[in-house]
């Protein structure tokens, strides 16, 4: 299971295109890859690095909730998203500090720069978490995940599509259905939020009383972002699972532009040095009723053997 995203990575360090990208740290890329796993030989949170689970659990709550609003997320002290409105913010007519250009290049070769980008950063957080009306206009990510998956904007009759609400009728009622979509997609909008939907598209599936789901990214940070995305849609299938009666399968991960960034290469050159653990297990509270009513405390992970953690700069 976790060779197949460490032979992966592999393949993109030797035959990835030396490519240029939006964020002008320079990428290794591949184009059009694919991973299974298959939730019954355990849950596929990477081993060789701690990933942190508390993360990835905070975001999918976030999502499931509709939520397009870092709030929520600084409550549960999750930062992972905190650059892209703060981009926003320090863009706007609003924002009178210091310049805040290319902040995220600047900040990793600048010590100067990193102490004022990150007490600016704190000013912003601690803006969103206390002044309402600062929250409304700066606090949000846009036309993207959450938004779109519960309240998908609807012009025939001034409502919204729940399309998480939609699919579990749908996985009950019509299992066998080819047309068990999640978009993140929407051409009107998402091209304009602060950074474009990355998991554009899922399909649910249905065989042999076992629910699959396989993923479309356009885009994958292969490093950081993707041990976060293979967990996440892992436990987005676990809870559908879950709350439909239905064992869990695999999960299908299809990635566009596969790319690991120039200032990650070392970071994960040395993952692939490590020894790889069992997988560990995950615990659903048996108790909720739901996918809208989980909590922190309802979704746990046991028996997590982990090699530590490698840290690398989030590329914005
Ligand atoms: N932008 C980029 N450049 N990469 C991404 O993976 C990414 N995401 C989301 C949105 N934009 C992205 C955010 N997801 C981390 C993990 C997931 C992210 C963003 C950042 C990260 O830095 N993880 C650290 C721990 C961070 C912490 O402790 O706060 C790690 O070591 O795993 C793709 O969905």
């Amino acid at each position: 299971n976790e060779a197949q995203y460490l032979n992966l990575a592999k393949k993109i360090l030797t035959e990835g295109h030396e490519k240029m990208d939006r964020t002008k740290t320079g990428t290794r890329s591949l184009f059009g890859a694919q991973m299974r796993f298959d939730l019954n030989e355990g849950f596929p949170l990477l081993t060789t690095k701690k990933v942190f689970f508390g993360l990835i659990k905070s975001e999918l709550l976030w999502f499931l909730r509709g939520d397009n609003n870092i709030r929520f997320l600084l409550q549960h002290h999750n930062h992972i998203w905190d650059e892209w409105p703060f981009k926003k913010w320090v863009q706007s007519s609003d924002y009178t500090g210091p310049d805040m250009t290319d902040f995220g290049l600047r900040a990793q070769n600048d010590p100067i720069f990193a102490a004022q980008y990150n007490e600016q950063k704190q000013i912003f957080t601690d803006r969103i978490l206390n002044d309402d009306a600062f929250n409304q206009k700066f606090g949000n990510i846009g036309d993207v995940y959450g938004k779109l998956w519960r309240s998908w904007p609807d012009n025939q009759d001034d409502g919204v599509v729940d399309q998480i609400s939609r699919l579990m009728s749908e996985i009950k009622n019509n299992p066998n259905s080819r047309r068990l979509i999640l978009t993140a997609w929407n051409p009107e909008t998402t091209p304009f939020a602060a950074l474009p939907s990355c998991h554009v598209l899922s399909q649910f599936y249905v065989a042999d009383g076992k629910l699959s789901l396989q993923m479309y990214q356009r885009s994958g940070d292969f490093f950081l972002g993707v041990p976060f995305n293979i967990a996440s849609y892992s436990l987005l299938l676990s809870m559908v699972a879950a709350q439909t009666g239905l064992q869990v399968g695999e999960f299908i991960h299809t990635i566009g532009d596969a790319h690991i960034y120039s200032n990650h290469i070392e970071q994960i050159s040395e993952q692939l040095t490590r020894p790889m653990h069992e997988l560990p297990t995950l615990k659903l509270n048996p108790q909720v009723k739901s996918i809208f009513d989980y909590h922190m405390a309802d979704i746990k992970i046991e028996n997590y053997i982990h090699e530590d953690p490698i840290k690398a700069p989030v590329a914005v």
